[in-house]
């Protein structure tokens, strides 16, 4: 929810009542992607800042300029900072907004996945590299070719393959890629170029990676969101539709492609039997959590399954100061996710 409607909470109560306590206190973090590498349990957020920017539909004041990773060896262990992983500075391609990363290995290469704004206002996708897993990262000269949007996730299939799945709506500027090349017409609104309310929502991208994980193996495709009549969610669909946050995990074979509803504020998801869908909206995995924002990662850890989540609960409700949280997830026998409310606890 924006600043404006958080007059009325009481935050010591939403504290008790909360499901889970920020992982770390001394810097705000959001948009965890968590992965166990070697047996540690990395977590690749966004370093949230407040730069001094406004509030705007378009997320002008989520305004970060760097990353952190954070590790620790079990749930409820010790969370350590690795300190700066990779800088916008150090990013030839970057200018402005490093939004949510995502990593991944690959024969003992750690790779950063990131957005961020070039230098004539246009999301674009980045590949840093490591020999670690905390950095840091050495960012490639040019961003991925054909990349566009933000919020990269990157899945390793079991037969070995890597798959991006990213975009964004209204800030992250997806609908302005419709025809396939930017569209930089006026006006600057978040909704502008958003199909109608009785169209087919956009849809979220996905492109399998090259064997060196450092561009696409292909040009993105789109993936098929659909309800219980194996329709295309409608753009009116706002509790159901895609916004934003893309994640792909895997759980007794069947894939499973959750996400953002942005405006509505929970993480929904839907299940398919390919990494490029189409998937089958099946239901909810989180009810809003303080904050406009709501953005997770999901993560085997010894035979449990957990959701890595944020709100801006420690920042008192400030949309754009968030904290990462964690908690565990429970599948039901027919493989549906029961559904988490962040404070009933
Ligand atoms: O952190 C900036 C943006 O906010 C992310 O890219 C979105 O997913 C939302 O969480």
């Amino acid at each position: 929810m924006p600043e404006d409607n958080i007059d009325h909470i009481d935050f010591e109560d939403l504290d008790r009542k909360a499901l889970s306590q920020p992982l770390v206190n001394h810097l705000y973090t959001a948009d965890p992607s968590a992965h166990v590498f070697d047996g540690i349990i990395y977590i690749y957020p966004s370093h949230d800042i407040d730069a001094g920017e406004a509030f705007d539909d378009l997320g002008s004041h989520f305004a970060m300029e760097d990353y952190h990773v954070l590790s620790m060896d079990k749930i409820n262990g010790k969370v350590t900072d690795h300190g700066i992983a990779l800088h916008v500075n150090d990013v030839l391609w970057a200018e402005k907004q490093m939004w949510a990363p995502d990593a991944n290995e690959k024969e003992g290469v750690y790779y950063l996945f990131f957005p961020a704004k070039d230098y004539e206002g246009v999301f674009r996708i980045g590949v840093a590299t490591s020999l670690s897993p905390t950095g840091p990262f050495k960012a490639q000269p040019k961003a991925i070719k054909n990349s566009f949007s933000i919020d990269p996730a990157v899945f390793k299939d079991d037969d070995g393959s890597y798959y991006m799945y990213f975009g964004g709506l209204w800030g992250g500027q997806l609908q302005r890629w419709r025809t396939g090349t930017f569209n930089s017409r006026e006006p600057e609104s978040p909704t502008a170029f958003i199909p109608k309310e009785n169209e087919a929502a956009l849809l979220p991208m996905v492109a399998k990676m090259r064997e060196d994980l450092l561009e696409f193996d292909e040009y993105p495709k789109e993936i098929k969101l659909l309800d219980e009549h194996r329709a295309l969610l409608l753009a009116g669909d706002h509790d159901r539709r895609f916004f934003e946050a893309a994640w792909l995990h895997k759980h007794h074979g069947k894939y499973y492609f959750s996400y953002s509803t942005g405006d509505t504020h929970f993480i929904c998801y839907a299940i398919g039997e390919s990494p490029y869908g189409p998937f089958t909206y099946k239901g909810r995995v989180l009810n809003p959590v303080v904050g406009w924002t709501t953005h997770h990662s999901i993560c085997e850890i010894e035979g449990k399954s957990y959701l890595f989540y944020h709100d801006s609960s420690l920042s008192k409700g400030i949309t754009h100061l968030r904290s990462v949280k964690v908690t565990e997830i429970t599948y039901l026998d027919d493989g549906t996710i029961k559904t988490i409310s962040p404070y009933t606890g």
